[in-house]
């Protein structure tokens, strides 16, 4: 049966729930760096409901940086997608209509839809590799080819850091209001990062004086996002063709849970997300602990030792019942590196990141998930890692994680068959890994060698090291279910 494209929301004929405002009566205020699913799924569906609850001009210019597809699916869709929440026992539709339309890979475009005086708050997800800053010196990493080039000719940028410089430089000189810049990536204090590697890059281009007053004038509020969104596949489009009536090559599924807590500081106002669940604090800064160590250190830990394992999917991982132990030790060692938070029980909250993980209807990759760990892993493993050495804590949970991302790297499961290590430094890892396979004490070494990526306290440290090479050679020796096992096992009988 052949279907109408969605394009209108007159076209929708199927139970979907459709936006409770009309799209065309409300213009833009926001552009979105990274118009990815996560964003589709979290951030553009909080705003269709402040659009319902509180109108307003605030639907989203999104900006495809580097792809063209989805820009090409959603402009042919005027905008509007299916979003599809999968709880455990039934599926529910809504169309979303706050992206007014994507530009694609158009670095001038974007610029110049930035300097667009309408434009009140750029939103960003564009993942933790996407930013282009050295997290250390906190500076833009001039080893990034984007960054390296938009340095050299700033009028003509390319990458986040240029873009962002170049349009405040221009709205300043054209006496614009500057805009709110807000990170929605899972980065610590994203908001304070990505204003240190703005400022930075407007003191390298044009001194100090653009550099203060960028520093003085725009705000950079931290946020804390969270919803698991699993690519789209087939089946995403089927469902989501049984519930418009439409065919939609732009549709999506998430988990039902949603979450964004952010700091209330924007520069010429901002949407009531409110409306759609977001909570307004002082400090994110411990919630974002919270969710990056409980949440994202256990999916870092869970995707690499289930992917190696052949676990597809988170889901698949939680039925297991030596990982679901394992699962169940990050969260505890995790959550004894965190202040209290009021209003909040971490035994809760991990209650509640068992049942979303294990939620059968969301068939959330492992691979996915073990993506970019060089990115990744700093924030989640490492520096709690730090933290725990340094409280007496137990470390073992991190040097567990640490050492199967180690055996990922090796790009071949113990069956021999191979897959394809994604991370931007994936060459520097091959290389720095040699022909080495077998010694768990030199691969280790290889990799507490790489510049910028182990705390040098923590690549020093015996306990550390000594646990990350005692994982790694039994993983190694015996194989990686076996390994699993006598972690869980060794888990046991301490506890009893
Ligand atoms: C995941 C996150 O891919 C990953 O690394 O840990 O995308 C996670 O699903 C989200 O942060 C959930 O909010």
């Amino acid at each position: 049966m052949t279907r109408p494209r969605l394009t209108e929301l007159a076209d929708v004929s199927g139970p979907a729930r459709l936006p409770d405002y009309i799209p065309h009566d409300h213009g833009v205020g926001i552009i979105h760096l990274g118009v990815g699913s996560f964003h589709r799924a979290h951030q553009a569906v909080m705003t269709d409901d402040a659009l319902a609850s509180d109108g307003g001009d605030w639907r989203i210019v999104g900006v495809s940086l580097r792809t063209k597809d989805i820009a090409r699916d959603l402009n042919a869709q005027n905008g509007l997608y299916t979003l599809l929440e999968r709880a455990a026992t039934c599926t529910t539709a809504r169309v979303i209509a706050a992206i007014d339309h994507v530009i694609a890979a158009d670095p001038q475009a974007t610029l110049a839809a930035l300097c667009d005086p309408a434009i009140r708050i750029v939103t960003l997800t564009v993942t933790e590799a996407g930013y282009g800053i050295e997290r250390d010196s906190r500076l833009p990493d001039t080893g990034n080819v984007i960054v390296a080039a938009d340095l050299l000719n700033p009028a003509n940028p390319e990458g986040v850091l240029g873009l962002l410089v170049a349009a405040i430089v221009r709205r300043r000189e054209a006496g614009h209001k500057p805009f709110t810049v807000l990170s929605c990536d899972n980065l610590p204090e994203n908001g304070e990062l990505l204003r240190d590697g703005i400022v930075g890059f407007a003191r390298s281009i044009d001194g100090d004086e653009l550099a203060n007053w960028i520093a003085d004038n725009v705000p950079f509020p931290c946020s804390m996002v969270d919803r698991i969104t699993p690519s789209p596949t087939s089946e995403t489009r089927v469902e989501a063709a049984l519930q418009t009536g439409c065919e939609d090559k732009a549709t999506i599924e998430t988990e039902p849970f949603s979450q964004w807590i952010i700091e209330d500081r924007f520069s010429a106002g901002r949407p009531r997300w409110e409306a759609g669940g977001a909570l307004f604090v002082n400090d994110v800064k411990p919630y974002e602990r919270m969710k990056l160590m409980m949440l994202n250190g256990c999916h870092s830990m869970l995707a690499y030792a289930g992917y190696l394992v052949g676990w597809r999917f988170v889901r698949d991982v939680m039925r297991d019942t030596d990982l679901s132990l394992l699962v169940q030790r990050h969260f505890k060692a995790a959550s004894q590196l965190l202040q209290p938070l009021p209003g909040i029980d971490f035994n809760d909250y991990a209650s509640a990141l068992t049942d979303r993980f294990a939620n059968p209807a969301i068939a959330h990759e492992t691979y996915q998930i073990a993506t970019d760990g060089t990115q990744k892993l700093p924030q989640r493993i490492f520096h709690p890692a730090l933290e725990a050495l340094n409280t007496q804590q137990d470390i073992r949970p991190f040097a567990f994680t640490a050492a199967m991302w180690m055996r990922f790297c090796q790009q071949r499961l113990d069956d021999g068959s191979g897959y394809k290590l994604r991370d931007p430094r994936s060459e520097e890892i091959t290389t720095a890994l040699g022909s080495n396979t077998q010694d768990a004490v030199d691969i280790s070494n290889a990799f507490h060698r790489l510049p910028g990526l182990i705390p040098q306290k923590l690549a020093c440290n015996d306990r550390w090291r000594q646990s990350v090479d005692e994982v790694l050679s039994i993983v190694l020796d015996k194989g990686c279910v076996a390994a699993i096992r006598i972690e869980a096992d060794c888990l046991k009988t301490l506890r009893t």
